[in-house]
Parts: C-alpha cells; structure tokens; sequence
C-alpha cells in the first residue's frame, strides 16, 4: 500500500496518535475518500464499480502458510490488555473507546463456511469487548446456530486494506469475503491458524483479536455516534467477546474509520462495494451507473442512471434495487437517465425537480426490513426494523415528446472553451476541475 499511495497524501490525512507507554499507533481514514479507496486497489476514482467487478469475477480463495507478521507478538491469558489499543472515544457521548474498523472473521459451525464483517466494538475492559450486530448480519446468522457454546471469532484491524473493503461488502451469504478480497488484489490472502481459536487470519494484519462470543453474558453497550449521524443502538445488554489472545507485528499501526454526521469516512466504504454489487446483482439491461450518496451515509440512500427502454423501467429498476442483497437496508432509489451523473447531486436534484410527477413516478412501499440505527423510526420499531422506502422514477416520461434540455449552439460552446485564457480566466486542470465538479470525492 505504501508504494501506491503517494507520501504527500499519506501525511496529510493519517492521524498518528502515540502514547507513552507502548508503541502502537493509530491511523484513521485511509480510505475516507474515492480517491484514496482507488488508490489502494491501484486504479482511478472512475473505474471503481467496474474494477470491482471485474477483478471479483472470479474469486482467490486464501492459502494457508506456517507463520505470519501478525504473530510476530503473541500475548495470551492474563497478557492481553486492551485498554493499549490507542482507541479514542469519537463522538462526546459514547459508552466508551471504541474499534470501529475491526473485521471478524468466523465459520458456519455446521458448513464451516467463512464470513467476514466489520462489526463495531466498544471496548469494556482488559480483556473484554462488546459488539452490536444487526438482525441480517452474517456474523449473527452463524452464531445463532450455537447459541448456547461459545462462539469463536477473530478480529482482524490493518494489514492490507482489501481485507476492511470485503469485508463491509454486502455479498451473499457463503461467499468468503476473504477470497473476495483475493481477488480485489489478484493474489491469495495468506491465513495463520489463530494461537487460541480455530480461525485462520490474514498474516499481514497489524493486530489480530481472538476471541470467544458468549451470548448469554450480557453487558451494557453503546451508546455509540453512528453513520447516520446520530447516537445509535442505544445503550443495552449486548453479548460480549472475552478476549483470548491479542497478536501483533513489531510497531502496529491499528487502523480505524470515524463514523458521525455526514459526510464522514465511514460513508465511502460502505458505499463503494455496496455501488459494484448493485450492479452486479441486478441482472437488467440498461442499467449504467450506481451511486450511494454521502448524505445517505453510503446506505440509504442510491441513484441509479439508466438508458431507458420502455416506460416503467425506472420503478422497475427500484424494485430491482431493494431486491438485491446489497439494497437490503437502501430506503430511497431514484432512478435518472443516463445523461444525469447520478453522482452530481445538483443534476440528480434538476432530474427530480424537472421530470418527477410525484403521483405517478413515486412509489412508497411499507413494511421492509429496515437499518437498525435509522432514527427515524419510532423507537418501539426499531426493534422489529419495518421502514417504509421510496423509489423516485426521474427519468423522462414519454421520452420522445419531452422538451429538449437546452444549451448554447455548439459553435459558441466550442468557442468560448477555446478562448478561456483570452478572457483571461485560468481553469484548473481537466482532472481537479472534474473531480471539483463532477463527482463527490
Ligand atoms: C465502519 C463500519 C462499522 C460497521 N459497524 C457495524 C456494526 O456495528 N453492526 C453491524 O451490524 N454492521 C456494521 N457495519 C456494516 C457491516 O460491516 C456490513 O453490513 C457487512 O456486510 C456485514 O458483513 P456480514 O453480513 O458478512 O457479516 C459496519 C460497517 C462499517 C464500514
Ligand atoms: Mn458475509
């Protein structure tokens, strides 16, 4: 990673943070941007959704090797402490530090089929973690299977950033995010066996937690400032993690994202994966770009640009959307042709504005599997999680007969683009004048 990431960019947004008494350091929001998350798969901020899919085409299963950098320190029992994790309390009112990038790996006890999450963890003492996993989180649908044994379970922060991007992606249950992050950098992830559990972990993380869930030890979590921007998951009696072992490499660097009021960093890593799998699961022609927006926190909220073939098309795209396993938790899909950057949200806007008729191109369904932390809903429902969700169709009714955007005739357009310096304006270049312009960054 170091070599692909240009140093200037590096020393400008990591965060190192180090205390006296140790030597593990903090880096937050290596990928809080497109242009950094494209920087670490070694690709530009407009090929994201379709490197995605194309590198995961075929996925890299992980290989097993004998030792790894991150057990280069293995501290086990009555060693492990916690409290050294350089774990900062993010939001004012949080129950605690918190890790908020920590990727847990576990197995299907009755298929052995391996997951990958980031799943947030306060941390409560020494050698004790909380986690909070919501009802649809693979994590939980494996642990539920032995609800009354402990259930192992290895958290993975740093090493390769691939490792987080799979991670967060909303694929499937059964695929291994592991070889899905394989095959995001064209090599096998290379597995240790765990020191206590019987896992297997990235040998490159900078720090691995292994560890046991008990879900009947219950322990007061949260309350935590979220990507939705507010204190969500209240605080209550969350099962917790009893740390068997903490490994490291030399001089760690553990690696966290910030989660709060948009637009925060969180909301890049949830959106980038869950765009390429938009568009690879949803199986209809014509369907160009998707874009999660920031405001959204990177999951609520999706534009999708299509070329339209038929009217109707757009809510059918919608309900194609809250179809998939990545529009799971999505609430509002607007859906706008294909000349509209679905990542521009001035267009988007100009799009809803200009061709929406609310009472035929808007559709409110009810009763859906929602996100657990949606403030809006009457706490009384956040427990069973029905949201209500909205597609927006903006795309142009009656296409052919609709008025014709307008714009200056070519010749002047042309003229005026060739004679800026004349006028004495200076552009910047075509690249930071696209990116200032044209797309979140
Ligand atoms: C920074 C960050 C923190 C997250 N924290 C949680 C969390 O605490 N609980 C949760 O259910 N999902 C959380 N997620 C979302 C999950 O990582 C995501 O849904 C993932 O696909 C779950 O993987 P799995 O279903 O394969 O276990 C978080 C995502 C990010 C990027
Ligand atoms: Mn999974």
């Amino acid at each position: 990673m170091a070599e692909s990431v240009p140093a200037q960019d590096l020393r400008s947004f990591l965060q190192m943070a180090r205390r006296r008494d140790h030597d593990i350091r903090l880096a937050v929001d290596l990928l809080a941007s497109r242009r950094r998350y494209a920087l670490a798969l070694g690709i530009e901020t407009d090929q994201l959704a379709a490197e995605w899919n194309r590198r995961t085409k075929n996925l890299i299963p992980p290989v097993i090797v004998e030792n790894g950098l991150c057990q280069q320190h293995v501290w086990v029992g009555d060693q492990v402490d916690l409290t050294k994790l350089p774990m900062p309390t993010w939001n004012e009112r949080d129950g605690g530090p918190y890790l908020t990038l920590g990727c847990h790996i576990s197995k299907d006890p009755e298929t052995q089929a391996r997951n990958a999450g980031v799943y947030r963890n306060m941390v409560h003492d020494r050698n004790t973690l909380g986690i909070l996993v919501e009802p649809y989180g693979h994590l939980r649908y494996q642990w539920s299977k032995r609800p009354n044994e402990p259930f192992p379970v290895a958290i993975v922060l740093g090493g390769d950033p691939v490792v987080p991007m799979a991670a967060v992606a909303p694929v499937p249950y059964g695929r291994d995010e592991l070889a899905v992050a394989g095959a995001l950098r064209g090599k096998a992830v290379e597995l240790v066996p765990c020191v206590t559990i019987p896992l297997e972990v990235p040998a490159c993380a900078e720090i691995v937690i292994e560890g046991e869930i008990l879900l009947d030890d219950l322990r007061d979590e949260g309350p935590f400032g979220e990507f939705t921007g507010y204190y969500g998951g209240h605080r209550a009696p969350r099962p917790v993690i009893r740390v068997k072992a903490m490994t490291h490499r030399d001089r760690p660097i553990v690696h966290a994202v910030y989660e709060g009021t948009p637009p925060s960093g969180s909301a890049i890593i949830v959106a980038v994966p869950r765009e390429a799998e938009l568009l690879r699961q949803i199986s209809l022609p014509g369907v160009k770009r998707a874009h999660m927006t920031r405001g959204g926190g990177g999951a609520l909220h999706a534009v999708l640009s299509v070329d339209k073939p038929y009217e109707g098309f757009g809510k059918y795209v919608g309900l194609a959307v809250l179809g998939t396993t990545a529009g799971r938790g999505i609430k509002q899909v607007i859906v706008v042709d294909a000349d509209i950057d679905p990542g521009d949200p001035i267009q988007v806007e100009w799009a809803v504005a200009t061709r929406v008729q609310p009472h035929r191109d808007i559709e409110i369904l009810s009763e859906l599997p929602g996100i657990i932390l949606d403030p809006s809903l009457p706490r009384g429902e956040q427990k069973p999680l029905l949201t209500s969700k909205m597609i927006i169709d903006a795309t142009r009714y009656d296409a052919k007969d609709f008025a014709p955007v307008c714009l200056p005739s070519p010749d002047a357009m042309a003229k005026v683009e060739r004679d800026w310096s004349r006028y004495g304006i200076v552009l910047p270049d075509a690249r930071a004048f696209e990116s200032r312009f044209k797309r979140e960054t």
